[in-house]
């Protein structure tokens, strides 16, 4: 199967998705106050918010563009994946890396403690102020960039899902001009791209660059969730 028969894209709240993982557009102090971070907790109950309190308080802040995952309580799907979008405009011109790491560091997660669906928000477009034309095809990009390098092809559905019907619309737009042969050769479409990145590259240059800014710590698998960092 290509990879881009992974993806899928939906109108639909998404605290009522029926995924093995649903991602919360959070920050980094995992304090989830607005946005379709409220509806999360909201809908999955006080014990999200107080087992993201624990891993702040055990482990300190997120960085941006790092993941981490817990139970999802009463939400019909198995976890919640919490990721940090960056702040449009407030890292110095590595927004879209960062932006891509979160899709990456979330879909990583997810691989990592075996789950196979998975969905997206639309990560910074609200209340962060990433413009969605611009952060669509980053979003696209790093998520077929890290199904590629996914050995045995864990995950197997990708969802990105939007509260609006015109978010939609401009995330399909830019599926449809992700270059063709991205489907089944290449990762490396929209402005994380360069000449002749296949998804290994794509990822490895991700993972190369984020890794060597934001290493990991000894122990950071964590008791309550599993976290990556590459930001
Ligand atoms: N289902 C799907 N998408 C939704 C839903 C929903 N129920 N509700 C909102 N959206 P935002 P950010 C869309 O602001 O920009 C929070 O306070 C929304 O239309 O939630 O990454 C966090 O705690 C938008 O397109 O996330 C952080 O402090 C997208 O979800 C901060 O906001 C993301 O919007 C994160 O800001």
């Amino acid at each position: 199967m290509k990879v881009t028969d992974r993806l899928q894209m939906v109108c639909a709240d998404i605290t009522q998705e029926e995924v093995d993982a649903i991602v919360n557009a959070a920050n980094t102090r995992l304090a989830h106050g607005g946005g379709v971070a409220r509806a999360i907790s909201t809908a999955a109950g006080p014990q999200l918010q107080t087992a993201c309190d624990e891993i702040v308080s055990e482990r300190g802040p997120l960085t941006v563009g790092s993941a981490v995952a817990t139970e999802a309580f009463r939400l019909p799907c198995k976890k919640v994946i919490h990721t940090v979008g960056p702040i449009y405009g407030q890292h110095e011109g590595q927004e879209a890396q960062l932006l891509a790491n979160a899709h990456l560091c979330s879909i990583e997660v997810a691989a990592e403690i075996g789950l196979k669906s998975i969905s997206f928000p639309a990560i910074s477009c609200g209340i962060y102020g990433y413009p969605i034309e611009e952060a669509a095809p980053i979003a696209i990009s790093s998520t077929i960039g890290a199904l590629s390098a996914s050995p045995g092809d864990v995950i197997e559905r990708v969802r990105f899902c939007f509260i609006d019907d015109g978010d939609r619309a401009v995330f399909e737009r830019a599926l449809a001009a992700h270059p063709a042969p991205a489907n089944k050769t290449a990762g490396g479409g929209g402005p994380l791209a360069g000449a002749g990145s296949s998804p290994a590259t794509l990822t490895a240059r991700l993972l190369s660059t984020t890794e060597a800014r934001g290493r990991r710590r000894p122990g950071d698998r964590r008791r309550r969730g599993t976290r990556r960092h590459h930001a």
